[in-house]
């Protein structure tokens, strides 16, 4: 049996039971549950809070879990990484007041820094040759320089909003985390088999969030010009229309290329565009 940990409510909590059932896995979930069955591949899925997460897992309480970087580099603890997951993306950050004369990190020596990643600040400080005193704050954090309680601060950001209205300007980028899926080693020998199931299952969602699939019609004339825009993740694949001289195309395509290969195709001739999601790719 596998046990999976993921957060119990939260910001990591929705994409993560997503991701689970879009692997296949039929949790059995309901709300307050801090644990539920998979009824179809042998684990159950354990709810907790994501600051506790990297501790049970190394503590082998879990075997893997999807927790956000942040926490695992903040916790120190000797876990491994297995895939990054593309998601809850955000950065730890040092910002100080707008008016705060910063030019560097050497403003903050000998300052006054609030954070709840003492242990990832004080790595970073100590790289960078300053000396600060770290005040330790469990949650807002951001409201620490405008109530005099520090010079700066040290927090999470995702879009920068809070920063803004609290009249912070981010200085220097100390992390940059995701939300990933981990495990312990004495799981990864024990539960290799089940543990590589789930990390190629989810494997094959995030490739397919990378790509479309692509169909359209193109005069037979054009398609070894058409071939050279479009490689597929062999080659394309090319079907003849019951009209003469015209062929089918499908294919798929990386979603950041989208529309300038929309525009190529085009001028190439290609008629009858459809473009549809995909929703797993085994390479
Ligand atoms: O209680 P529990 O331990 O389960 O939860 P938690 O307090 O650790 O979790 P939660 O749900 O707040 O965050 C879970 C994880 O989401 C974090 O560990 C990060 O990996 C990730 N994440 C991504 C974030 C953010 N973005 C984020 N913006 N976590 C927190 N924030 C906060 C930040 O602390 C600040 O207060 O959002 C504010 C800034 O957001 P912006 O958008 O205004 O910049």
């Amino acid at each position: 049996m596998l046990k999976i940990a993921i957060q119990k409510s939260g910001r990591l909590y929705e994409e993560s039971i997503q991701l689970l059932k879009s692997i296949g896995l039929r949790v059995d979930n309901s709300k307050d549950q801090l644990k539920a069955s998979v009824k179809n591949f042998p684990a159950e899925v354990l709810f907790l809070r994501n600051s506790d997460i990297p501790q049970y897992l190394e503590q082998g309480v879990a075997d893997m879990a999807i927790i956000g970087d942040n926490v695992v580099i903040e916790k120190e603890v000797d876990i491994q990484k297995l895939l990054p997951l593309g998601f809850s993306t955000c950065r730890l950050s040092i910002a100080t007041a707008k008016d705060f004369n910063y030019e560097s990190i050497q403003d903050l020596d000998g300052r006054r820094i609030a954070s709840s990643y003492p242990n990832t600040l004080r790595q970073y400080l100590k790289k960078q040759g300053i000396k600060a005193d770290i005040h330790l704050i469990s949650g807002s954090v951001e409201i620490a320089p405008n109530i005099g309680l520090a010079d700066a601060i040290c927090d999470l950001v995702s879009s920068g909003s809070t920063l803004f209205k609290n009249n912070l300007i981010e200085r220097e980028i100390i992390l940059k985390s995701e939300a990933s899926l981990y495990c312990n080693s004495t799981s990864l020998l024990e539960k290799a088999e089940l543990i590589q199931e789930i990390q190629f299952r989810m494997e094959g969602v995030r490739q397919a969030d990378k790509y479309d699939y692509i169909l359209f019609n193109v005069p037979n004339s054009k398609i070894s010009e058409v071939s050279k825009v479009l490689p597929g993740l062999k080659s394309p694949t090319i079907l003849p229309l019951v009209e003469e001289g015209w062929s089918s195309m499908h294919s798929v395509i990386q979603k950041d290329k989208f529309w300038t290969l929309i525009s190529q195709l085009k001028s190439l001739g290609a008629e009858g565009i459809l473009v549809s999601p995909v929703s797993k790719i085994v390479l």
